[in-house]
């Protein structure tokens, strides 16, 4: 059995095979987990990047799917990139699907890799304002679901949240959905 785990911290400091990125089409880095993520990871990571633009990605990355580069200085492997949706009433339903697409192919891509552990941020909830409860139930529901189509080596797929305001809500979305008794 793979376990999900649930932890408040900073995701760049995981001791873990991968660390997923909410980043942007564009690769290029931003704000929030993906600015932090480059910055700790160090140039490494963006010159993979910059390599996948000028390849397969010229138009960039589109939202709901996953690359994976090297983690760079980062105590993981590797890091996969995923663009979440960004939050928008009006087109919920096409979006959840977006959003919990990052989930599935990101861990369809660590899979591949041959990972034993993973870490994932809440994508879209910050930057991107996707109402962090909602982000919840989407994440847990779409990796619960990945997991049992295909988990190969994977031991742990880890959640780490920014602050414990995330932190409990995962917790207590975990238990609505019967995840944790
Ligand atoms: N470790 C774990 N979680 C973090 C960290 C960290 N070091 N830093 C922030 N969070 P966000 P998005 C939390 O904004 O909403 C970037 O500019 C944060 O509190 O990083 O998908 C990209 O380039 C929140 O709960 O990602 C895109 O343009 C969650 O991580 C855009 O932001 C996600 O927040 C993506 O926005």
């Amino acid at each position: 059995m793979t376990q999900i785990t649930l932890v408040e911290g900073d995701i760049t400091q995981q001791e873990v095979d991968v660390v997923v990125n909410a980043a942007n089409s564009s690769l290029l880095g931003g704000g929030g987990v993906d600015g932090a993520i480059h910055r700790k990871g160090g140039p490494e990571i963006l010159a993979d990047c910059r390599a996948l633009r000028a390849g397969h990605y010229g138009k960039g990355l589109p939202t709901g799917r996953a690359v994976a580069t090297t983690a760079g200085r980062l105590p993981a492997r590797w890091v996969v990139h995923t663009v979440g949706p960004v939050y928008r009433a009006e087109e919920y339903e096409e979006r959840a699907g977006l959003l919990a697409s990052c989930y599935r192919e990101s861990l369809r891509v660590s899979v591949e890799l041959g990972a034993r552990s993973m870490a994932f941020p809440a994508i879209s909830a910050g930057i991107y304002g996707w109402p962090v409860e909602d982000a919840a139930r989407i994440a847990l529901t779409a990796v619960a679901e990945a997991l049992a189509d295909a988990r190969g080596e994977l031991e742990e797929v880890r959640f780490v949240l920014f602050g414990e305001a995330t932190y409990e809500t995962f917790e207590q979305v975990e238990r609505e959905l019967g995840q944790r008794s």
